[in-house]
């Protein structure tokens, strides 16, 4: 394989931050752990009840450094790195405890710094700084794009787009694209009206779940700082795959754009940001998926495999040359676990583990070690048994948000009501093929329900405990000793 200048420096670059990053954390231990997951699976929310678990002492019998009391205390500290913005923890978590609503969508990156003081088994005191970055799941799936020309990128979303059912959302967009010619002349106004409805396309198909984690352009539906940047502002026009473009035409045009959106988009993301992580927890909103069908299973499982595609290592690609990752350890997550009754926690995690099997096949995979947790980082649930007819059903508990709906009630966003929850399915194999449906126990065993899970409120906390309420989860704990917990020895 050749290479050009261009990768050389990028790989003395790559070199020249690993040993800073590194001399730096011979005087100070320094984990920067890596929160991802499509928009919606749960990130910000995750971060949250992180650190305020950590930085409380909250109950985490299975995080054995603090269930033995080796953790004194563990405190935020100022953000190291001055070009990306702070995670608003503190806003975040009024917003969970005292407002007892679920906070905003964040669109771009973020970080946070947390320094935890331990005692090592042997008894001496250390610390060690963990470094939290948030970073949309979308940006991930763009690492293909750097080895695709304008050409091939664009031949293959038109494809995509002509199939059913993606072909219906496409109608606004591939109408506009019917009237440009490739090779006229450049026209921003052209360009400006396809970009839009190319974006629109995208957003449409990801707000009616089909297909719709696989969407590059990442930053198209997940545009951070950039929106309206001429590097977000390009779209697929009809050109032969080995052709060249006129100067000065549309084609030329647009080439130029995708290929500034990998320089100024991609290509820092995974130098700056990406080759720099430890370790890494993917969240996955596996029980949206269950809900929507199992197409959007397979998307999920495909979004998957191309994650796992970036942090393959050991291939000399191109790709693994010059961003080399350095993460030993990888978390995949299904998050909302409190709307299941525990009884099917596992059988969560088992679905989740064959997903991510399958990826791992799929992304031909070695590298990191993987391991798989069910978790809830906020439960909004409770469980109680609910006696119908002659029947105790396992149920939970909680406060809908105002304007759910169920068999026709509205709720008002301050009752608690009992539901119960669907049972997960225990044929794996038939769930992939969508033989098995997801089944909401109140349809009956035989009939299949349309169940849509009832959003619940972050829960109401216990008050009078002087150091502040604490934040309950499921398997948190877990996750935390699964992520850092060798690091605390
Ligand atoms: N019941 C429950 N709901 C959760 C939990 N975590 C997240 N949610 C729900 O999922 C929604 C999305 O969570 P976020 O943490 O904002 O997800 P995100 O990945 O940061 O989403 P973006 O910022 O849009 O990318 C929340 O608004 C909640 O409705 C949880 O632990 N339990
Ligand atoms: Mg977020």
């Amino acid at each position: 394989m050749a290479f050009s200048f261009s990768d050389l420096i990028e790989e003395a670059r790559l070199s020249a931050q690993a040993l800073k990053d590194y001399s730096e954390s011979i005087f100070s231990p320094t984990i920067r752990l890596g929160v991802t997951g499509l928009s919606r699976a749960g990130k910000t929310v995750f971060i949250t009840a992180l650190v305020h678990g950590l930085s409380r002492g909250g109950r985490f019998p299975i995080f054995e450094s603090l269930s033995t009391g080796r953790i004194a205390k563990a405190r935020l500290a100022p953000q190291p790195d001055d070009a990306v913005p702070r995670f608003a923890y503190e806003n975040f978590l009024a917003t969970l405890i005292e407002q007892r609503q679920w906070p905003h969508s964040t669109v771009d990156i973020s970080e946070l710094r947390l320094v935890i003081d331990y005692q090592r088994k042997n008894g001496a005191e250390r610390s060690l700084t963990l470094d939290i970055v948030d970073y949309p799941g979308e940006w991930l799936l763009d690492l293909p794009l750097l080895t695709k020309s304008y050409e091939k990128w664009a031949s293959e979303s038109l494809a995509l787009s002509r199939q059913d059912p993606r072909r219906r959302v496409a109608r606004e967009f591939h109408a506009h694209l019917a009237t440009l010619d490739p090779n006229g002349r450049e026209n921003e106004q052209e360009t400006l009206v396809a970009a839009r409805l190319f974006t629109k396309y995208l957003r449409d198909c990801r707000d009616e779940q089909f297909a719709m984690s696989l969407l590059p352009p990442g930053r198209f539906l997940m545009p951070g700082n950039l929106a309206g940047s001429p590097a977000l502002t390009f779209a697929p026009l009809d050109v032969p795959l080995d052709g060249t473009p006129p100067d000065r035409s549309l084609w030329a045009m647009m080439r130029r754009r995708y290929e500034a959106y990998k320089d100024v988009v991609v290509r820092p993301f995974f130098r700056d940001h990406f080759a720099r992580l430890d370790r890494q927890i993917v969240l996955a909103d596996a029980l949206s998926a269950f809900n929507a069908g199992p197409e959007a299973l397979q998307d999920l499982e495909a979004a998957l495999a191309g994650i796992l595609d970036c942090f393959r290592v050991g291939r000399s690609t191109l790709i693994s040359s010059v961003f080399r990752p350095r993460i030993d350890k990888i978390l995949f997550a299904a998050t909302k676990a409190d709307h299941l009754h525990h009884s099917s926690h596992d059988r969560l995690e088992a679905i989740l583990r064959r997903l991510v099997e399958r990826a791992v096949a799929r992304a031909e995979y070695s590298g990191a070690k993987v391991d798989v947790v069910a978790l809830a980082a906020v439960r909004a649930t409770r469980e109680a048994q609910v006696q119908r007819g002659r029947d105790r059903l396992p149920s939970i508990v909680g406060t809908p948000i105002a304007g759910e709906m169920a068999e026709g009630e509205v709720f008002d966003g301050e009752t608690e009501v009992a539901t119960f929850p669907g049972d997960l399915p225990t044929d794996l194999q038939g769930l992939f093929k969508g033989e098995e449906t997801f089944r909401g126990l109140a349809a009956g065993p035989h009939q299949e329900a349309d169940f849509r899970f009832l959003r619940f409120r972050p829960p109401r906390l216990a008050t009078g405990d002087p150091e502040g309420p604490a934040l309950p989860h499921i398997r948190l704990d877990r996750t935390l000793q699964f992520l850092i917990g060798d690091k605390l020895q």
